[in-house]
C-alpha cells in the first residue's frame, strides 16, 4: 500500500487563473476525471497568507474542497529569481496588480535586474516552482512539487502561455516558454521521461500517485 489516495469522479480545479486552468485541464484530460473549475462553481478566492508555495496551495485546495464537498486540486506557483533574492516568488501574481496585467510585471523584473547590474546570463538565473495540493472534503491531502531552472532573458519573446512565460528560457532550450506550444511547455512524454515545465513535473508525480488511466 502506498498511502496515496486515488482521485476519481468529479474534481474541482481550485484556480481562478485561466492560464493555469487551461494547462491543468490538458494535463488531466487522459485520466477520465470530471473536472469543474472553482470559477464555474462560484467558489470564493481565499486569502493566500502562507509562507511557502505548498502552504498557499493547501489553503486554496482545502477552501474549495470544503465549500464544494468534492476533492479539489490547487496549484501555487511562481518565478524565483536568484539576483532578486527569490522575488517575485510567492508574490508573482501580486506583481501584476489587481488587474493581472503582466506588462508592468515583466518590466519590473527587468528594472530590478538592471538595478542590480544583472546584465549577463550567469546573473539572470531563475526557476519556476509549482506546488500542487489535492485536498479531499474529509481532510486528506497530497502534495507534489516541480521546478524548472533557466534564464531570465532581456526582452519578452513569444505570444503563448501566460504570466512570466515570455521572459523565461528553460535550460537547454532555445525558446522561451512564451514561444513554445502547449505540448512543448507542459506535455507529458509517453516514454516516462521528465516533462519540461514546473507544473507538468509536479503533475507527473501527482498522476503516478493518485491517477489511473481508464481501462
Ligand atoms: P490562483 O491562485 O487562482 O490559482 P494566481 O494567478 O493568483 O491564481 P498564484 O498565486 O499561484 O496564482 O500566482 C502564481 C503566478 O506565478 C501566476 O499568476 C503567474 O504570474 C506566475 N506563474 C506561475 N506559473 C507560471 C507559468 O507556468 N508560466 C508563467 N507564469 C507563471
Amino acid at each position: 500500500m502506498s498511502g496515496h489516495r486515488l482521485l476519481q469522479g468529479k474534481v474541482v480545479i481550485a484556480t481562478h487563473n485561466q492560464g493555469k486552468l487551461r494547462e491543468m485541464r490538458e494535463l488531466m484530460a487522459p485520466y477520465g476525471v470530471d473536472l469543474v473549475s472553482a470559477g464555474e462553481l462560484g467558489l470564493p478566492e481565499p486569502e493566500e497568507n502562507g509562507h511557502m508555495f505548498s502552504e498557499n496551495a493547501a489553503i486554496k485546495a482545502v477552501a474549495s474542497a470544503q465549500a464544494s464537498g468534492l476533492p479539489a486540486i490547487a496549484d501555487d506557483s511562481g518565478l524565483c529569481i536568484d539576483a532578486l533574492d527569490g522575488a517575485p516568488g510567492l508574490f508573482s501574481a501580486n506583481w501584476a496588480g489587481p488587474g493581472k496585467n503582466f506588462v508592468p510585471a515583466l518590466a519590473r523584473v527587468q528594472a530590478e535586474l538592471a538595478k542590480r547590474g544583472a546584465t549577463t546570463s550567469d546573473k539572470r538565473r531563475g526557476h519556476f516552482v509549482s506546488a500542487l495540493v489535492i485536498a479531499w472534503p474529509d481532510g486528506h491531502q497530497e502534495l507534489f512539487e516541480g521546478r524548472v531552472y533557466g534564464e531570465i532573458i532581456h526582452e519578452p519573446r513569444g505570444p503563448s502561455g501566460f504570466g512570466y512565460d515570455p521572459i523565461f528560457k528553460p535550460d537547454g532550450r532555445a525558446k522561451t516558454f512564451g514561444e513554445m506550444s502547449s505540448d512543448e511547455k507542459h506535455g507529458v512524454p509517453d516514454d516516462g521521461s521528465e516533462a519540461l515545465s514546473h507544473r507538468a513535473r509536479a503533475f507527473q508525480l501527482l498522476a503516478a500517485a493518485c491517477l489511473r488511466l481508464p481501462q
